[in-house]
């Protein structure tokens, strides 16, 4: 029998060699496997049915040509992505992004992620990520819709309420859901719950918009109130203005926070008075522009070039919601030097490693994304609930459990951490309960 540590050594390996040029995947998965040699120590027998080789291979990846004409006649083609990453628990799910940046490995590290927040939230959901290298930006709406049916004649044959339910991620909202929805519909005459993020009037759930974010914040303040603290009074820092981080800007409000600065990716705004997030609100979800725009409502304001910057503001709590990897060993240590309390990641990955090595050898309070954004997807649970039963619960009601399950999830994890002998280590208790049940669903389920 190999040592655990080697067992995790040489799925890494073959990780590696097999997916060459996906650095994103190779670094979320190794944050997983690195958690898990007491897990193996403990359970030979998921060495011995190949649980680990198993887990880190997507059940199936799809990868489309999506055509479309620009307003002026143009033909462009974009590549569509679906990876259906894991189903041991519960019909795949996750959202889809749209923006340049997209490939293959992005969405199967966004697909593996998935896997253990979906596992995290308690609910029926299994582990997919999809998307598109289409860039929403500077687009008309004719051409959004134009593309998002595009896109649909392709992969609804692959998904269904029973198996595979899409939402939004980065570029992808109510909007773009709508689009997709439609011609779902039209394609299948089908009108099931195979989105979520919705809109309210056609079967989307009330609080699925806030959901990440606000999951975000009831995440954080049960984790400061163990360490004698709360988000009252506290400075806060969110990068991104999407969907996640003005949620996040506003449940922190709500809570009593200072939310002093937001981002996209172009630069920052630093308004000490508090951010005013209306003004956000208005530039981003309504006019769908630039966060520079800010300082025409608010002249007392700063504007500076550049989303990296945001990480040099003094904060008590740094909360970033933009992207993967955007904080980075150097803006961890300003992040430290600079008396940063708590890390609360909304974004999927948005922390490198070794800027999470600052954080913990530093004592900063560090929730990984997998526990402390489940708020979005479990939500989408709930309105995939709601869509079964035909009913629509209200907005306290789906608050409510969404804050339950927040809740659960932080005590779930950290006493994972504390029973595996690694406490207040949020990173290990969110890989190791995420697994377990994961790999325990597998068992069962023979070799498939
Ligand atoms: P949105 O598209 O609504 O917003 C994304 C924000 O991040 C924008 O402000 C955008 O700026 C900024 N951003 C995107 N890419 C980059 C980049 N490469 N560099 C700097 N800034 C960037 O997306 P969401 O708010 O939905 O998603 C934000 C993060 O949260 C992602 O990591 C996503 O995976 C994660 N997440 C989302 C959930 C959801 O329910 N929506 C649930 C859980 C996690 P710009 O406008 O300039 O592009
Ligand atoms: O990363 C995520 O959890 C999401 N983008 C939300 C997925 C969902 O299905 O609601």
């Amino acid at each position: 029998m190999k040592a655990p540590e080697q067992v995790i050594k040489d799925v890494m390996e073959q990780v590696t060699r097999r997916n060459p040029n996906e650095p994103e995947f190779h670094q979320a998965v190794w944050e997983v496997l690195e958690s898990l040699t007491p897990v193996i120590e403990k359970h030979p027998e998921f060495v011995e049915a190949g649980i680990l080789e198993r887990i880190v291979e997507p059940e199936r990846q799809i990868v489309f040509r999506v055509p479309w004409v620009d307003d002026n006649g143009r033909v462009h083609v974009n590549r569509g992505f679906r990876v259906q990453f894991n189903s041991a628990i519960g019909p795949y799910k996750g959202g889809l992004r749209f923006h340049p940046s997209v490939n293959l490995g992005i969405i199967k590290f966004l697909g593996f992620e998935q896997t253990f927040k979906n596992s995290l939230t308690g609910l029926p959901i299994g582990g997919g990520k999809g998307g598109s290298d289409f860039d929403p930006k500077g687009k008309s709406e004719y051409e959004i819709m134009r593309f998002c049916q595009s896109f649909m004649t392709e992969l609804y044959r692959y998904v269904g309420a029973d198996v595979d339910v899409p939402a939004g991620d980065i570029g992808v909202g109510a909007r773009e859901v709508g689009y997709m929805y439609g011609m779902y519909k039209k394609l299948t005459t089908l009108y099931h719950g195979v989105f979520t993020g919705k809109g309210i009037s056609y079967g989307g759930s009330l609080g699925r918009r806030e959901a990440t974010g606000y999951g975000l914040l009831y995440f954080v303040e049960e984790m400061l109130k163990d360490y004698g603290e709360s988000i009252k009074g506290k400075t806060a820092v969110i990068s991104g203005s999407g969907n996640v981080a003005i949620y996040a800007a506003e449940k922190a409000q709500q809570l009593g926070a200072l939310v002093v600065a937001m981002s996209d990716s172009n630069g920052y705004i630093y308004d000490p008075d508090g951010i005013k997030l209306d003004t956000i609100k208005q530039i981003k979800e309504v006019e769908r522009k630039r966060i520079k725009e800010y300082r025409n409502y608010h002249p007392s304001a700063q504007y500076h070039e550049g989303s990296k910057g945001i990480w040099t503001v003094k904060c008590d709590l740094a909360l970033p919601c933009a992207t993967q990897n955007e904080i980075d060993e150097e803006s961890a240590k300003i992040l430290v030097a600079n008396g940063v309390m708590a890390v609360g990641e909304g974004a999927n990955m948005p922390s490198t490693p070794e800027a999470i090595k600052v954080f913990q050898d530093n004592k900063v309070l560090f929730t990984p994304a997998k526990a402390s954004n489940a708020g979005g997807v479990a939500t989408s649970a709930l309105e995939m609930t709601q869509n079964s039963m035909r009913l629509s619960w209200t907005f306290e009601e789906v608050d409510a459990k969404l804050k339950d399950i927040m809740v659960r999830i932080y005590r779930q994890t950290s006493k994972v951490a504390k029973d595996y002998g690694f406490e207040g280590d949020l990173v290990r208790g969110a890989n190791i309960a995420g697994f377990l049940k994961v790999a325990d669903a597998m068992m069962a389920q023979g070799i498939v």
